[in-house]
């Protein structure tokens, strides 16, 4: 049935090819760099189509899509860097972090991999009370991080975006075995982290000839990053694909969250990690932006959040696109980091905000991007609040 959500078998939706490779740069006479030239046009254009107010220089959504494609070509045929020093910087060699006394090593094993995702499984947005057009297409591949039991013995829970949260107190190390373990895309992905300390191995980013051992893990590989839970880092952290297509690999959903504390610190009662990004016709083939809560858009697919009176509440809300957003909830209020009460944040690309409140008021209640356009396009969701 068309409005059921597939079930993640690697299946391929109707409206992409099965294989990226047959859609090869010398085809559409693109490669990877002219694909970022127009990049920048591509994203200009997720955001002017989303406000409605599309110019005629940028490309097409049927374009960018096809631009897509020839990146993701372009991307797989990518060799893994050599690691070619130049300056004594690139020839440093660093031994891997421990934990500081009294801290532990935190072990998460994450694997990349690709699915068929549907942003809105039910098909309705209950805010308006109003059915998904039938005509809009819902599904498309996305690339998601899995959290696996340990070692990659199995996957713990159904796909998500973003992927795991990663929990660590001062003074310990999170020690992340990662597997690319997508054969679909055929690119090599990585993890880079926000927030903690790692050497340059452990960076998770490709630079070209000067790419170190953590950023490329081709398809079929592993590598274990180990990120320092240092004093400053602690807080709410983005992580991310930082590949070699990590701008187009990002958008599908290699997302996920790092919550650091203090050691000892109480975790607050209710902790949700919000995601406000989006899904651009590039990555999906779609005529529209999809504007998302953690992979999902319209009330009643987005997270329902629930809490009850008297609890300490937590909303961490993360920039995951290249837009800004502003976080806002009905009903209730909390306090800036400059002291300020407030009830809405702005939250920039790959920026966090951290919302900590006394729940005092139960009720049906809103949450949502209060950027007009994308609260229409799906960015909004339900807090639902007991007494
Ligand atoms: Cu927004």
């Amino acid at each position: 049935m068309d409005d059921e959500p597939r079930e993640d078998d690697g299946g391929t939706p109707p409206e992409l090819p099965a294989d990226g490779t047959l859609l090869g740069g010398t085809r559409f006479g693109v490669d990877r760099r002219a694909f970022f030239a127009v990049g920048g046009a591509g994203a200009l254009f997720c955001t002017l189509a989303a406000t409605g107010s599309g110019g005629g220089k940028t490309p097409s959504p049927q374009e960018t899509h096809r631009l897509a494609q020839a990146a993701d070509a372009a991307a797989s045929r990518v060799k893994k860097p050599k690691g070619i020093p130049r300056d004594p910087v690139d020839r440093l060699h660093f031994p891997t972090p421990q934990p500081q006394p009294g801290g532990v090593k935190r072990e998460y094993w994450i694997e990349a991999r690709s699915v068929v995702w549907d942003y809105a499984p039910t098909g309705r947005d209950e805010w308006m009370n109003a059915r998904i057009p039938a005509a809009r297409k819902r599904r498309f591949r996305a690339y998601i991080y899995q959290q696996c039991t340990e070692g990659f013995a199995s996957r713990i829970g159904r796909p998500s975006i973003p992927g795991p949260t990663l929990h660590a107190e001062v003074g310990d190390t999170l020690v992340v075995h990662f597997r690319n373990g997508d054969e679909h895309f055929n690119q090599a992905v990585t993890m880079h982290a926000h927030g903690v300390k790692y050497t340059p191995d452990y960076d998770g980013s490709y630079f070209g000839d000067f790419t170190r051992v953590g950023g490329f893990i081709a398809p079929g590989e592993e590598f274990t990053y180990t990120w320092e839970a240092v004093p400053d880092a602690v807080g709410v952290w983005p992580y991310h694909d930082h590949g070699p297509n990590h701008t187009l690999n990002s958008e599908r959903g290699l997302l996920g969250a790092i919550v650091i504390r203090e050691r000892g610190a109480k975790a607050p009662d209710v902790e949700d990690v919000i995601y406000f990004h989006s899904f651009g016709p590039e990555v999906t083939g779609f005529d529209n932006v999809i504007m998302c809560i953690n992979g999902r858009a319209y009330a009643g697919n987005t997270p329902t959040l629930r809490a009850r009176v008297g609890q300490d509440v937590a909303f961490h809300v993360i920039g995951g696109d290249a837009n800004f957003h502003t976080f806002h909830v009905h009903g209730h209020r909390w306090v800036d980091a400059s002291g300020v009460p407030t009830d809405t944040r702005e939250v920039g690309p790959f920026e966090t905000l951290s919302a900590r409140f006394v729940e005092d008021n139960p009720g049906r209640w809103m949450y949502h991007c209060h950027v007009f356009p994308h609260q229409d396009a799906g960015m909004a969701g339900w807090y639902l609040v007991d007494p």
